[in-house]
């Protein structure tokens, strides 16, 4: 889109953020300024649906009526203690999850990237203690394509080159493997040193990579003959996202250890947390790890109610209904529109790739989306990933269905 097309807010707000604000992101040119449910609106007025929900943080809609009022409630009595003393609610939002989850206990953080780095001390402790690997030699396996974060640490095993070129030294103890390859899987656990392998069962950045049916099952069934943490990052494919609560339930496996985020909070605030059986998580004792805001009062009561609204609202069974109709949608699309190469996806997490040519780029296509109202976000060149609220009903999702219909119409 060239500045003539923007509206003159909309500019403003472009050139503000881009003169002040460090340049480590190229957003849409779309200024957002209020949200309800599945829609956003811009500076200007227009009207939105949002099929990005802040990469699946805001499932259950925006500013959802119980989250925020939950969020007021207690921002009214107590926000933050820090961990030097207990607070009233993190038991209440600890003995919760773990119920909801199954598992014996919870450590809480705020973002993502920090549960992952939670969830790899924790295997690498559980391999010193209780596997008796030699001290730092820990090893964990990882996929290629994989997305977990931006620390140092994280990226020091992305083989995304955005991501990681030039901001080495990178750290070690990493093997990379092919996802949704368990000949590799099995061949990299030989490696007695191996204490976890860490997997999202979507790859989400990748470009909703689904793995073949059976794949997390024997790798988690490969993890157990060998003694290894299989590790869940759920933070962007739980939480009903892809139909079920969580996307390892599709093939009935229970991660050794839980890592979730995002949509945990509803995208009020930035609360993650890990999840894990007595055996892996006690071997972290007290000093050893924390976060000043991990467990706040805000944090958990807002938690509780987004937990809530997600089962109470049956989203999950939702975002199972009506993934199957989106999907039904884009295969019909793909036999429509030949430069449409694939579709693939689960629940209300889907992604449709395209063959650029010339300026036909998933970019444009998503501009073209936006000026017919919807928004999306386009990843690598050719894929576009949707991914509504969970909150989106039937005939609103139709509606978003002749918006791209019309869209694929005039690309
Ligand atoms: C950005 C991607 C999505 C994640 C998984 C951990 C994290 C993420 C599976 C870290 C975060 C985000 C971050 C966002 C872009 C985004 C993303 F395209 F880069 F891969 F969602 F698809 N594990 N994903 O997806 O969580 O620390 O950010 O809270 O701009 O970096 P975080």
């Amino acid at each position: 889109m060239n500045k003539a097309d923007t509206g003159s807010k909309t500019s403003f707000f472009i050139e503000r953020e881009e003169k002040y604000g460090a340049h480590n992101y190229h957003p849409l040119p779309v200024v957002l300024s209020r949200g309800d449910g599945v829609f956003v609106w811009d500076v200007e007025g227009k009207q939105y649906f949002d099929f990005l929900s802040a990469y699946s943080s805001v499932n259950q809609g925006h500013c959802h009526p119980k989250i925020v009022a939950a969020l007021f409630e207690q921002s009214t009595r107590l926000t933050l203690t820090s961990r030097a003393f207990h607070n009233d609610k993190l038991g209440e939002y600890e003995e919760m999850m773990c119920r909801l989850f199954g598992y014996d206990k919870l450590l809480p953080m705020n973002t993502g990237v920090e549960a992952v780095e939670t969830a790899i001390k924790l295997a690498r402790r559980w391999g010193y203690d209780k596997k008796g690997i030699p001290d730092g030699k820990a090893k964990i396996i990882v996929c290629e394509g994989n997305f977990h974060g931006r620390t140092i640490n994280v990226i020091s095993f992305s083989t995304d080159p955005d991501s990681n070129q030039r901001f080495g030294p990178y750290n070690t103890g990493y093997l990379i493997i092919p996802y949704n390859n368990t000949e590799a899987l099995s061949n990299a656990l030989k490696d007695e040193h191996v204490v976890g392998f860490l997997v999202e069962p979507v790859q989400g950045e990748a470009g909703v990579v689904i793995p073949d049916e059976g794949y997390l099952k024997t790798a988690y069934e490969l993890c157990r003959k060998h003694n290894v943490l299989f590790i869940a990052d759920e933070i962007q494919t739980g939480l009903g996202r892809t139909g079920t609560l969580l996307a390892c339930d599709h093939e009935k496996i229970k991660p050794d250890v839980l890592i979730l985020g995002k949509a945990l909070s509803g995208g009020v605030l930035p609360v993650s947390a890990v999840l894990a059986n007595d055996d892996v998580m006690l071997c972290i004792k007290p000093g050893e790890h924390g976060s000043t805001y991990g467990g706040n009062p805000l944090a958990c009561a807002v938690a509780i109610t987004a937990m809530k609204v997600l089962i109470n609202e049956r989203l999950i069974e939702n975002a199972k209904l009506l993934g199957i109709l989106l999907g039904n949608f884009l295969n019909d699309m793909k036999s429509k529109f030949s430069f449409i190469t694939t579709v693939r996806g689960k629940g209300l997490f889907h992604a449709m790739v395209i063959k650029p040519v010339e300026k036909r780029n998933a970019w444009e296509f998503c501009l073209k989306l936006m000026k017919n109202g919807l928004l999306a976000k386009p990843t690598h060149s050719d894929i576009i990933r949707l991914a509504p609220p969970l909150v989106i009903s039937e005939p609103q999702l139709k509606e978003c269905m002749s918006i791209i219909e019309m869209t694929l119409n005039d690309f």
